[in-house]
């Protein structure tokens, strides 16, 4: 049974590969075609990491939320609850990048200050890239977070980026006495 159950959403321009990544990540395996989301689709993978020294067993609930400009006042509702979130962009399409700050306004917003993870998503078109590694680090250094380059064909730092934005979550929720509690039972 899981210790903790953590609601994460995935936003960013059309067609950037929100649903892909997720897809990845949950069911490991790719589809070519683009099939928009309508509004939002909700899925779940069990996660277990380890924090001082310690297995900590956690049920994300993703809320991949469709990135058409028409779901804007329907995505508000989605919002509601989301500890962390991946905002993804597409290494191909430069707009999508410049689209970040609408995406970060919405999700504060919306969802608070919460702990978030910036993608920039499509490395395996490595001759199609149009935005370079410097400006994505750049842009997740001012917006206070980490940056991955991913693809959600061949599965690259998909992990890794879902890994990274649970244990954010976690310490950001956690309160400071049980921090400390867990690092002492792990000392007994
Ligand atoms: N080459 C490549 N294509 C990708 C990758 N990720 C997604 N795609 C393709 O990009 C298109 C859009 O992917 P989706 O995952 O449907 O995009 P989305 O962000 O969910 O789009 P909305 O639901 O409309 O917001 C599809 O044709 C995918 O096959 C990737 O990492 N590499
Ligand atoms: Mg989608």
């Amino acid at each position: 049974m899981a210790d903790f159950l953590f609601k994460v959403t995935v936003i960013g321009d059309p067609a950037v590969g929100k649903s892909s990544l997720i897809r990845r990540y949950v069911e490991n395996y790719f589809v070519g075609d683009y099939i928009m989301t309508m509004g939002t689709h909700i899925s779940s993978k069990n996660i277990v990491f380890s924090e001082f020294n310690k297995r900590i067993n956690t049920k994300l609930v993703i809320w991949d939320l469709g990135g058409q400009p028409h779901f804007k006042e329907v995505r508000r509702a989605y919002y509601l609850g989301a500890r962390g979130s991946i905002l993804v962009f597409d290494l191909t399409r430069p707009d999508t990048f410049m689209d970040l700050h609408n995406w970060s306004n919405e999700l504060l917003n919306h969802a608070g200050k919460i702990p978030t993870v910036l993608v920039g998503n499509k490395s395996d078109l490595r001759y199609l890239r149009s935005v370079p590694e410097i400006d994505g680090y750049h842009f997740a250094n001012r917006m206070n977070t980490s940056y991955f380059e991913t693809s959600a064909k061949t599965g690259e730092n998909v992990e890794r980026v879902f890994e990274v934005l649970v244990k954010k979550i976690f310490l950001h929720n956690i309160p400071k006495e049980e921090k400390t509690k867990i690092s002492e039972e792990t000392i007994v």
